[in-house]
């Protein structure tokens, strides 16, 4: 008998996959990276190519067996060249942290000069925080948001680059939720000669509906991940729309100059990674596929609608947002005015399994582990079939459980009712 079939079945874990299971259907999840996929996309991940193999790249591979994984991983690559018009695409990043560095790796020397989007303001940590590669390896300095509009503010980013001449300018965020102006950006590269690498893991995928300003024709380079709005698997991608000689000359590890597809591919493999998640790249092969659906248009819009009826409902109650709305699926809020911290939001609102996470406001006075701030996104929720009508309902609940933090009776209470709330949005039940 085979040994898989002798074994049984790890009840220890799978007992607790179920206990996941129920804690996000029960819950109201407001992470603002987080999402949920179809049910192909899980199948697709939890499946045979996990077994495989398959350093390199299709058709050329240093593995036999891999006729079948060329085409998954093809097929991956066509279609997120047709969603965001690009020319060339690399699927097998592991995580956006790693296609940032990945793109580090192709461009860059040790100790050059980057310029990103501060921590503190929104950024995020592979932009050159000092904990991170990014800010360890290479001279990272930072550009921020204005005290008084909470948006980037691109006249102290153009100050900076034109005096520190940083090698490569990097926008994008994890906690911002105003669009970016690009070609502003790009201007201030080509004063300098530097690249510019838009990392678009939050917006992606109403980017790639055109329901935000397409960082493409810009950018140099475009990075994301695949499981926030574009709601795919967890994991990285790297784009270009035009592909380009590298403009400082770096050479391929052989000492040839490279156009910078080539020498991406080869800074993921073998550079920072080795097998690909084959498995992982045929789920994000379905997602994509998802990408291009007309539902998918929908599902973007109505993240939209969501997004500015959560806002407006937040601002009806006094709560303090960062540029005082939203252009995207996330909103930040600054509880000062509330004379709560994000620490303590965060875990009341986990007891009523509403989930969200603290985040640092602009020109935050409290440490990172406390924090002034929330960070709430709606992609979840719209998955789960939310619209803007619920929208004040589920900014109902925030509010009475923030309001009575420390009254575990109607904290008890309000989670009752967000169970009952959630029973109206059934969360994958197929799975019984
Ligand atoms: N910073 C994470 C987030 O946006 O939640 C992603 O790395």
């Amino acid at each position: 008998m085979a040994y898989f079939c002798a074994m049984q079945k790890d009840t220890l874990v799978f007992d607790l996959l179920r206990k996941e299971l129920d804690r996000q259907r029960h819950g109201i999840e407001l992470i603002a990276s987080e999402n949920f996929t179809s049910l192909q996309v899980m199948q697709a991940m939890g499946s045979v190519p996990t077994n495989k193999y398959a350093e390199g790249y299709p058709g050329k591979r240093y593995y036999g067996g891999c006729e079948v994984i060329d085409e998954i991983e093809t097929l991956a690559i066509e279609r997120l060249k047709q969603i965001f018009k690009a020319t060339w695409a690399n699927v097998q990043p592991h995580s956006g942290a790693q296609a940032n560095t990945a793109v580090f790796l192709a461009c860059l020397k040790p100790g050059d000069k980057i310029l990103g989007l501060d921590l503190s303001m929104g950024g995020h940590l592979t932009h050159g925080s000092p904990a991170n590669f990014s800010g360890k390896n290479y001279q990272a300095l930072f550009y921020g948001v204005k005290k008084e509009t909470g948006t980037v503010d691109y006249d102290q980013l153009e100050a900076t680059a034109l005096a520190e001449k940083p090698k490569m300018i990097i926008c994008g965020a994890s906690a911002y939720s105003r669009d970016w102006d690009y070609a502003r950006i790009r201007a201030v590269a080509d004063k300098i000669g530097a690249l510019v690498l838009a990392d678009i893991a939050h917006p992606a995928g109403l980017i790639a509906k055109g329901l935000l300003n397409d960082p493409f024709e810009h950018c140099h380079i475009v990075t994301s991940t695949t499981h926030k709005t574009l709601r795919g698997p967890r994991g990285g991608i790297i784009m270009l729309r035009h592909d380009f000689e590298n403009p400082f000359g770096i050479k391929d590890p052989k000492g040839n100059t490279r156009t910078m597809s080539a020498l991406l591919d080869l800074a993921v493999f073998p550079g920072t990674q080795g097998g690909p998640l084959e498995h992982v790249i045929a789920a994000k092969a379905v997602a994509f596929g998802e990408t291009l659906s007309d539902e998918f248009t929908t599902y973007g819009q109505q993240i939209l609608r969501n997004a500015q009826a959560m806002s407006a409902a937040l601002v009806k109650r006094g709560y303090n947002l960062i540029s005082n709305g939203t252009d995207n699926h996330l909103m930040l809020i600054d509880l000062r005015n509330k004379n709560l911290t994000g620490k303590k939001a965060q875990e009341t609102l986990d007891k009523a399994h509403i989930t969200l996470n603290k985040n640092a406001v602009p020109f935050d006075d409290k440490s990172p582990f406390v924090t002034s701030g929330i960070r709430v996104g709606v992609p979840a929720i719209t998955t789960r079939g939310m619209n803007e009508g619920q929208m004040e309902t589920v900014v109902s609940l925030i509010d009475k459980v923030l309001m009575n933090h420390d009254d575990e009776h109607t904290i008890k209470a309000v989670k009752e009712d967000v169970k009952a709330f959630m029973k109206q949005f059934p969360l994958y039940p197929e799975l019984g």
